[in-house]
């Protein structure tokens, strides 16, 4: 096991990855920039190191200042939590030709599923379904024409590069394809420097469902069931449920045992998610994502695993020490997303957080880097909590949630918090019944 891991993050997240390291009995190094000097994963971290000035591109995205942070801590690791350099390969390769552990995927799994039509090759190679499109990239109309007739209209153009719902259009008609794939090849040479796009069937009323997976890089891999994140708002993530209220038992192991043995096969190596569109009692991939997410708390409610544990562990070089039988899942979560924003135009509301009090209580947990007198800082993302309540079942979840809702307390910013009691009144929410398109419809009703 390693003696000292450095994080390479902010916010609730170096907290969390934090937690784990103190009870694997593990020193911790923080890195910040210099807006974050008072930050809360500072001050409990064992050491720190102050890595640059605000902008993320010039501190939490400064490889060469966290490789110099490791060699003068003598930190063995990186833990790279979400977002930043977490899916990056090459900053997985600059650690490994330091001699530092990236806690993580191999640069090569990270490569093959950064880049979208590799990834989505490998996994219909691999036996999972996808959405039906083109096998691979579409330069040029006439191919993308004949792929279109073949998949029925209406189809979606999306960049390779792209991900998380930049670069896409949509053509319902032939008439609209030639401008689709021409503008969508055009914004993603301009976001992405590269321009290379693919075609897909439009799947219309989905939900979003993930399945969790943790390998241990030597042939050994579980899944942990799904997480519905269908209720999204401009491709963010704002509540987040474990299990799916979608799917039965039968269709979680068909669906769970394929991508399970998929990743056996690919001999990955920590944590992983899946996302899928499910339409219509049918799951279509859509993309891998290779780190720890936001929402594996609801995860780790439902199946009683620490993840961060389990990536640090795996990432020591252990092997998994059990299988598949072995997990269970059980009862339900479900987590809230809670921004520093205007709950109603979402303009982000940063500055000084007078007060808080966070809810407590049975199947009650908060993860939040907040404190009284903490100065949220412009730079960064608006997450500042989120709150996870888990019970036996759905409507125990539901009614936990409002009862910690208002509890929660935060002043001196605005919060996302009044938006999920609103959601917690409407029928479709208490009912389970919604898709990737609901929350965006129920915010222009209310508008
Ligand atoms: C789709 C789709 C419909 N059909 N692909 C958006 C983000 C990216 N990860 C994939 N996305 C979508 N891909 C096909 N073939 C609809 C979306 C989509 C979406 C997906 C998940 C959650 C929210 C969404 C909101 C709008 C569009």
């Amino acid at each position: 096991m390693f003696d000292k891991i450095l994080i390479a993050n902010r916010g609730e997240i170096a907290l969390r990855v934090l937690r784990a390291c103190r009870e694997l009995g593990i020193q911790t190094v923080a890195v910040h920039s210099t807006a974050d000097a008072e930050a809360m994963h500072v001050r409990l971290a064992d050491e720190s190191v102050c890595i640059g000035p605000p902008p993320a591109r010039d501190s939490y995205l400064n490889i060469p200042a966290i490789v110099s942070a490791c060699e003068i801590t003598g930190a063995e690791a990186v833990h790279p939590g979400y977002g930043f350099l977490s899916e990056n390969a090459r900053f997985a390769e600059i650690l490994t030709e330091h001699g530092l552990k990236f806690i993580g995927p191999s640069a090569e799994h990270i490569r093959i599923m950064g880049d979208k039509i590799t990834a989505k090759l490998t996994a219909k190679a691999l036996g999972i379904p996808v959405v039906p499109g083109s096998d691979g990239g579409v330069s040029e109309l006439g191919e993308a024409r004949r792929i279109a007739r073949d998949i029925g209209y209406p189809v979606i153009i999306k960049a390779t590069a792209g991900g998380g719902g930049r670069g896409m259009k949509v053509a319902r008609n032939e008439a609209e394809l030639e401008v689709a794939i021409a503008t969508a090849q055009t914004e993603a040479k301009a976001a992405f420097g590269n321009g290379d796009v693919y075609l897909e069937k439009y799947l219309e009323k989905p939900r979003h469902i993930e399945i969790q997976v943790l390998g241990d890089g030597k042939g050994n891999a579980v899944h942990l069931g799904e997480r519905d994140c269908s209720l999204q708002r401009r491709h963010q993530k704002v509540w987040e449920e474990a299990l799916s209220p979608a799917l039965n038992a039968e269709q979680r192991d068909i669906i769970g045992n394929r991508v399970a043995a998929a990743m056996r096969e690919l001999a990955y190596e920590g944590v992983g998610t899946i996302e899928f569109l499910y339409e219509n009692g049918e799951f279509y991939f859509i993309e891998m994502n290779t780190r720890l997410q936001v929402e594996h708390p609801v995860t780790e409610a439902i199946t009683g695993l620490d993840l961060v544990q389990e990536q640090i562990r795996v990432a020591s070089g252990a092997e998994l020490p059990y299988a598949q039988s072995d997990i269970t899942l059980s009862g339900h979560a479900i987590e809230c997303r809670i921004n520093a924003e205007n709950p109603t135009t979402f303009a982000p509301s940063p500055g000084r957080v007078d007060g808080v009090h966070f809810p407590g209580g049975l199947g009650t947990r908060v993860d939040s880097a907040l404190y009284a007198g903490y100065r949220i800082p412009p730079y960064y993302d608006s997450l500042i909590g989120k709150l996870i309540v888990s019970g036996k079942t759905r409507t125990e979840c539901m009614m936990r949630l409002k009862r910690a809702l208002g509890e929660f307390v935060v002043s001196g910013v605005e919060t996302t918090i009044p938006l999920f009691q609103q959601l917690l009144a409407e029928p479709d929410i208490i009912d389970g019944h919604y898709d990737i398109h609901w929350l965006e419809h129920f915010l222009a009703r209310n508008a």
